[in-house]
């Protein structure tokens, strides 16, 4: 049994087609993808239509993320559409935008998909954990933290969102965090997904890494418009895609309350950060 599984695309479409060529050439049986495949990037049309297109015919199990939250957030008719609070949110705007406003099918995504093996036990797959989808799984969570993030314990529990990949075993559960296709933040800007096989009864993981065409990813950026009309924060992004860092919740840290009290504008924050961005894994420090 052979089972891959990606996450965190983040509307990046050059490293999604590397990956799934890869994953293609594995052929594996089973084919997870973990959440966060639009928004904080600028092809988010293409990216959900590739996995819309691979769930419908090809079978691949998809689950609804953080981001994919944020974009059907703005579906409502109270989404404010100026001030800090619309700033803030200007490149999940433009995310939505580019989906023409139809997140129906993004909507009908689930938030857990559990697959049963006989002897192999369980794979469950959420996007951060059991808590919710925006606490995460990172290499420096602890055993009762995990043990918590992960209960009732499954055989294999597979994940993405902090867009750091690790695999860990724990009591009996290989926990597998698939990383990021299209935004990696452990200073590696290689794309990648997890590769997980269950042989001679027992289940192991390998988390492959590939070298993509990282310079037309950041053309992508101009050319589709999201540094244009995407606001300030796409700068950061972009950022973060040329470092391999994350840099948007060390600026949330920052500048988030002066933000809201309307101290400082988001473009003026967003420059004053930029002089002073973050230059190694968070977790170094
Ligand atoms: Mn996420």
């Amino acid at each position: 049994m052979k089972i891959a599984a990606l996450a965190d695309i983040h509307a990046n479409y050059r490293a999604l087609e590397t990956v799934i060529d890869h994953i293609e050439r594995w052929k594996p049986d089973v084919i997870l993808v973990a959440g966060d495949i639009v928004n904080r990037g600028p092809r988010s049309l293409c990216c959900w239509q590739k996995i819309e297109e691979k769930q419908q015919n090809a079978g691949w199990q998809v689950i609804r993320g953080n981001h994919e939250d944020y974009v059907i957030e703005r579906d409502q008719p109270n989404d404010p559409q100026n001030g800090p609070r619309y700033e803030m949110y200007q490149p999940v705007h433009f995310s939505y935008a580019q989906l023409k406003h139809d997140v129906s099918a993004i909507r009908a995504l689930p938030e857990q998909i559990s697959l049963e093996f006989g002897d192999a036990g369980e794979v469950r797959m959420l996007h951060a954990s059991m808590i919710s989808n925006r606490s995460g799984i990172y290499p420096e969570t602890g055993e009762i933290e995990l043990q918590r993030r992960i209960a009732p314990a499954p055989e294999v529990f597979v994940t993405g969102h902090t867009h750091r990949s690790l695999v860990r075993e724990l009591m009996g559960t290989l926990v597998v965090n698939a990383g990021s296709v299209g935004l990696p933040f452990d200073g590696d800007t290689r794309t990648g997904y997890a590769q997980i096989t269950w042989q001679q009864g027992k289940w192991s993981a390998e988390i492959i890494r590939l070298e993509y065409d990282l310079a037309q990813a950041e053309q992508d950026f101009y050319d589709f418009g999201f540094i244009e009309q995407g606001g300030p924060l796409t700068q950061l992004i972009l950022l973060e895609l040329k470092t391999g860092l994350g840099q948007l919740y060390e600026w949330v840290g920052r500048y988030n309350q002066a933000i809201l009290q309307y101290k400082i504008s988001v473009a003026q924050a967003t420059q004053n950060f930029l002089q002073n961005p973050i230059t190694e894994p968070y977790w170094c420090k």
